[in-house]
Order: structure tokens, then sequence, then C-alpha cells
């Protein structure tokens, strides 16, 4: 309790105002924040007896923003931008102190400071971009004129915060306090008055405003945003910080941020923002339910996931003992890390000396005993569940009482893997996707004797490692799998209709996708789906076709698509076409010109469907699980918020309409719309609404 309002105390230190923010748990600038703010600052510019100001946090960080959760609400005053121009109307010195994450509206209150000084793991960046805007209170017109147009290009289109020592070295932070950050802060405001050190406002400065190089380095930055409308929106903005006076870009910035807030972009990121912290929550967790400490890690299986699985441990800190069954695997595994490493560090995305002490961190062994000192084991061996359960039943020889043990399986029933075990309390699905080492989602597998200790467990180990964890029940394929197979079959479909790969690859890659489900299909290697569908009796006509022609994908150099050597961009492939044909023409088909709208909704509205079918089930606990798994994990694009966010967007009575359309076409009854998506329509209501 503060003693201007709830979340604002006004202290002396001396001649020295320290005003302290304390809104848990990021200091969010929420309407209370700014007008507590608004106060102080009247009141210490007011004192005669105070020569200089603070401005400071409690708690773990820094303002790390405005309030999300008001946006879209009807504005309160003051704004931020009028607390801002209290600040560079202060006749007196005011230094922010800078602690935990200073970020967005936060760090550009900062940047309207006299002077900054910060803690020495301080963190300050912009990443309003990541939520579909751009810097709203004057962050495009201050930081350019601070450390140049390119610079603060890079940091406000990327969105990445820089560390404090970075930030000191661009002249962005003034001192790195040595001790007490508000002592330090105080003193630096002290000493300004006793040099008499004029109180330059950064909105005045112009030396760095050079626009060379700007459109180059633009346009290097923007290259892969392709889709979304706020980086486009950052760069105008920092463009007119170097063309237009500075009231004017503010004022511009202003009116790009209103436009950008009120759009569709921003309130599906928005949702994902939301989303990925919800998804972290467990229904049913007890209260307190503390997970289990883990210093040491082991993977057994050297594969393309068992290797990328000990690269997230070692990139977290953790050692790591990498198991195979003999030394030639092992080292071929050991040898693929050690590649992506150098790759990395080639690409100047790692230091030499810290690719070592990762590497380091590393071990390898042959035989399970050496899974004996590890606190966690995930299995990643091939996706047998015999072969699953053995390794299973002799983890639960060698392993130490309490080791969470893990399996990477992507489909199969984690529980009869743990029923292979005397403690099947502490197994679950830890679902890593490929490249492990990239991929930041982790689908935790919750079996049906999972401990709530040994979930929690996963669930802190999923923030270690930087992952995004989203918890799911039992069933084959869990929830991204799963859906992704309604999707293979209506792809199989389209092109047995009349689609061509390159023109269903083009209509997803136009509606966001990174890539189609064919480009897909070529990376992950086709002989893998075809083993599985030999092994469960199915067939998939056309993808059989290929397989038995040798197209297993970029591996073979050849799938769905041709690729050249080294390079794995998709080549339509005549032969293709040619078993595309054929098969239609087998089966009677009169193939017919298959318009982009369909093709999207053929693959997109089924693995909705899918989607409340799980719901309905409680595979996933809420309809924001699944829009994190797909964003996260199979590269939806967060500006549609996630399939179950996109359905609700264009209406789930169109989705139910169109998924009766294409079931009484076909005759298909699994695209009959699932019993929930017919009940909410009924209702009314969407899917989150
Ligand atoms: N507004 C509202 N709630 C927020 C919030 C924010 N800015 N940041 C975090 N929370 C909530 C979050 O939902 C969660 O709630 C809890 O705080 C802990 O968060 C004008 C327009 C600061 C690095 O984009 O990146 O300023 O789930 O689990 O992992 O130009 O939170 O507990 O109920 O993420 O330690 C710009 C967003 C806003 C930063 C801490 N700022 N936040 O990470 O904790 S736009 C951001 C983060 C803006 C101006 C513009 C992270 C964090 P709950 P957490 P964390």
């Amino acid at each position: 309790m503060g003693n201007i309002n709830a979340s604002i105390d006004l202290r002396r230190d001396g001649r020295i105002a320290i005003v302290i923010a304390d809104n848990p748990p990021v200091n969010a600038l929420k309407h209370e924040v700014r007008s507590g703010l608004s106060q102080a600052l009247r009141q210490a510019g007011d004192d005669a007896s105070v020569e200089a100001v603070v401005i400071a946090c409690a708690g773990r960080t820094f303002f790390a923003g405005a309030d999300i959760s008001e946006f879209g609400q009807p504005p309160q005053a003051p704004s931020l931008g009028e607390v801002i121009a209290q600040i560079e109307a202060m006749p007196k010195p005011v230094v922010a102190a800078l602690h935990g994450t200073a970020l967005g509206g936060g760090f550009e209150l900062a940047l309207a400071c006299h002077f900054r000084v910060a803690a020495s793991a301080a963190r300050m960046g912009l990443p309003e971009v990541k939520l579909g805007l751009l810097p709203g209170a004057g962050g495009t017109q201050r930081l350019p004129r601070l450390i140049g147009p390119e610079k603060a290009l890079r940091m406000i289109v990327t969105g990445e915060p820089l560390g404090a020592a970075q930030a000191l070295a661009d002249g962005i932070v003034d001192e790195i306090a040595a001790g007490d950050l508000n002592t330090a802060a105080a003193a630096f405001g002290r000493r300004a008055v006793a040099e008499r050190r004029p109180l330059r406002l950064i909105r005045d400065r112009d030396d760095k405003l050079i626009g060379e190089g700007f459109a180059d380095a633009a346009a290097t930055l923007t290259q892969r945003l392709r889709g979304r409308e706020a980086p486009a929106a950052c760069v105008e903005a920092v463009r007119n910080a170097i063309v237009l006076p500075f009231e004017e870009g503010l004022r511009r910035e202003s009116e790009l941020f209103q436009k950008l807030v009120a759009g569709d972009q921003s309130k599906a990121q928005r949702h994902v923002f939301f989303a990925e912290r919800e998804a972290a929550k467990v229904p049913g967790m007890p209260e307190g339910t503390k997970p289990r400490p883990i210093a040491r890690a082991a993977v057994i299986g050297a594969g393309t996931m068992g290797g990328g699985i000990a690269m997230c441990f070692a990139n977290a800190g953790i050692p790591v003992t990498l198991i195979e069954t003999g030394d030639d695997l092992l080292h071929k595994g050991l040898d693929r890390i050690v590649a992506n490493y150098r790759a990395t560090v080639a690409r100047g995305g790692l230091g030499p000396d810290e690719m070592e002490r990762r590497i380091g961190l590393i071990a390898g062994a042959v035989g399970l005993d050496a899974a004996a000192e590890a606190e966690i084991v995930i299995e990643a061996v091939f996706e047998d569940m015999n072969l699953k359960r053995r390794v299973f039943a002799e983890l639960d020889r060698v392993a130490k009482p309490g080791a969470l043990l893990a399996t990477n399986t992507s489909t199969l029933d984690v529980d009869a893997i743990a029923g292979a075990t005397s403690r099947p309390q502490d197994v679950v699905g830890t679902h890593f996707f490929s490249p492990a080492n990239v991929m930041r989602l982790l689908e935790i597998v919750r079996g049906a004797e999972s401990a709530p200790d040994a979930l929690a467990t996963a669930l802190a180990l999923a923030r270690r490692l930087g992952k995004v964890p989203a918890v799911v029940g039992v069933c084959y394929g869990f929830v991204g799998n799963r859906m992704l197979a309604r999707r293979s079959v209506e792809a199989e479909r389209l092109l047995l209709e009349g689609a061509l790969p390159h023109e269903v690859e083009a209509a997803l890659v136009e509606f966001g996708l990174p890539m189609g489900p064919f480009a897909m299909m070529d990376l992950a290697g086709l002989d893998v789906g075809w083993l599985i569908r030999k092994s469960r009796g199915e067939h998939a006509v056309i993808e059989d076709a290929l397989c038995e022609a040798g197209h297993f994908g970029q591996k073979t150099g050849k799938g769905y698509f041709r690729y050249q050597a080294g390079s794995r961009a998709p080549i339509p492939d005549p032969e293709v076409e040619r078993i595309i044909l054929d098969a239609s023409a087998e089966l009677g088909i009169a193939r017919r010109k298959i318009e982009p709208t369909e093709i999207v909704e053929r693959t997109i509205f089924p693995m909705i469907n899918e989607g409340a079918r799980i719901l309905d089930e409680g595979i996933a606990a809420r309809p924001g699980d699944i829009d994190v798994i797909w964003v996260y994990g199979y590269g939806w694009p967060v500006w549609r918020g996630g399939p179950m966010y996109y359905a609700d967007r264009i209406g789930l009575e169109q989705v139910r309409d169109r998924l009766s359309f294409y079931a009484g076409r076909s005759g298909d009854d699994s695209l009959r719309p699932a019993a929930l998506i017919t009940r909410l329509v009924a209702e009314g209501r969407g899917f989150a609404v």
C-alpha cells in the first residue's frame, strides 16, 4: 500500500524524491499506476526541497509495459503519453532505476527521463511487435534519436530486449548500479544536480538521425514477417523519426498504434499472449504442488530428436547424458550435435566459448545404466510401442527413486508405456517438436497415473528449457498430431479431386502457414508415415504410391516435390503429377479446378472439428491450449490466434455449415460437425465466448 495510492509510494532519500510503483506481478502500467505516478510527479515537482526524482519499481521488475488487459477498454486519463509529458516537463533531474525487464511502455517511460541507471541483470526492450503493435508512447521517436534509426529499428521489429551491459555501451543507460539500485539512482540524481548536468531530453536530440542504410535494414528485418501488419508499421514510424519533426512523428506513431490495437491481428496475438500463460496452469493441480529438483538429465536415443533434446538441456545449463545402444550410433549423434552448434556459431548465433561450454555439458554413454544418476530421463527411441515398453521396463530397474521418466512419443499411448514400469506415477509424456532445440512447444502428456508433482516437474522444466508448455491427455497423436491427421486425409483427397501439390501449398502459405502439408511431410520424411500406416493396416493412395516410387521427401531429394542438392525449396515434379492423375483415373474421379478458399476450408475446418472433439473429451483443458500448441508447434500464424480462435473469428456457424456440406458431398461422416460445435452454435456461442 503506497502513500499516493494502492500502487504508488513517494519516499525521500534526503533531497531526492523516490517514486516507487508496486503492482505485482510485473508492474504493468495500469490506470491506477499511471494516475499515482502523475500525482507523485506533481508533488515532487512542486516541492522545493526536492532536487531530483527517482522513478523505481518494487518486486521483480521495472514496468513491463502498458497493461495489455486494458487494451480495447475505454481509455482512462492520464494516458501513458500524458505521464511521459509530465516527466519531460519536470524542472529537476528525473532518473529511472531499471531492474528486471523494463519493456514496452515501461522502457518508453524510462526514455522520457533525463537519466537511466540499471541493475546489472536488467533487460530492456520494446516487444510490442510481438503483440501485433508498435511502441505507442514515443518509443519509435525517442529510441532512434538515442541510438540511431537502424539499431532502434532492429530492437523494435525483433522485439528482443537488450542486456544492461549492451544498453550502457549503446548509451541507453547512463550507469550500471554497483550496489543497491535505488541508492545508486538517488546518488546519480544528486551528482547530476551537483554537477549542474543539463536536463537534456532525448526528444531534442537529432545528431543520430541518419537515414543511410535504413531502407536496407528495414528490408532485411521484415523479409521473414510476411502477412503481419505490425512490422511494416514499425518501419514507417521509425522512418518518420528521420524525416518528420518530433511532435509530428509522435502524432503519426499514435495513429498507427490506434489502428493496430483495434485490428484483428493484434487481438489475435494478445489472445495468444494470455493463452500461453493460461496453458501453463493445470486445472485440478493441488495448490502448492512442488516440482521435483532436476540437477542432471539423461536422454535415451541419439537420433535427430534425442540429440536436439540433449541440446535443450545443455542450452539451459543442465548436464545431460546421451545414451545409445552402441558406439557408432552414439558418436553419430554426438557429431550431429557438434555440427549443429558449429552452424549456430557460424551464423553468429552463439560464441565459440559458449559452444564449448554447452558441448561440455553433454556426455555420451552406451547402456541404460548410465541413466542411474539422472533426476529426469527422456526416452527418444524409434516410434514403436514394444521397443518403448522394453526401454521403460529397463529404466524402471536402473533409474533412481523419484526420477521423472518421460517419453518423447509423438503418438503412442503413454499409459501403456507407463504400464511397463512399477512407478507409473513418475511417467509423463514430453513431446518435443523437430528440431527440438529450436521449436518452442513442449506438449506435456498427463498419464492416467501421472502424479501432480511429476506434472509440475515437467512444467517447471519446460520453463527452464525456454519452452512453452501445454498439458494434454492421452489419446492417439495427442492434440497437434491428432488434428494434423485430419488435415492429411483431406489434403490427399484434394489431390485426387483436382488440386496439385503446389496449389495446396500456395493456398496455405498465403493463409500464413510457413509451409503446407506436402512440404511438411517432405521435411519429416514420407517413409515414417508409410511404416506407421502399414503397421496399422491403413492406406493413403497417393502417398503410398510415392513411397513405392522412392519418394521419401527431402532425404531422397524427392517427395511430393523435388529438391535440388543443398536446397529446401520445393519444386513441382511432373512425375508426382503423373502419379496423382493416374490415381484419380484409377478411382474414376473426374478432376476439377479447386479454388484456394476451398483448399483452406478443407484443410483447416476438419482440424477445428477434431479440436472440438478433443475439448469435449477433455484431452485439452481450454481452446487456448490448442491455439498455443498450433502456434508454437506447427507454425500456425500467431496473427491468426490459433485454429480455435480463428474458428470463433470467422463464426462457428460458418464452420459447421461448411463441414456439413463437405461431409455430405464426400460421404465421410468424420467430417460431420462435432457435437460441441453443434451445441455451441445452438447456444450462439463460440469456443472461447
Ligand atoms: N499487461 C498485463 N498483464 C501482464 C503483462 C502486461 N504487460 N505482462 C505480464 N502480465 C501478466 C501475465 O499475464 C501473467 O499473469 C503475469 O503477469 C506474469 O507474467 C504503450 C502498447 C514481463 C517478461 O509485451 O513479456 O507497453 O498468468 O508469466 O515469465 O508502447 O510477462 O499470472 O495471471 O509472463 O516472468 C509491452 C509482456 C506491452 C511484456 C515476465 N510489454 N510481458 O515474464 O511472467 S504493450 C510486453 C512479458 C505496451 C506501449 C505498449 C512477460 C515478462 P498470470 P509471465 P514471466
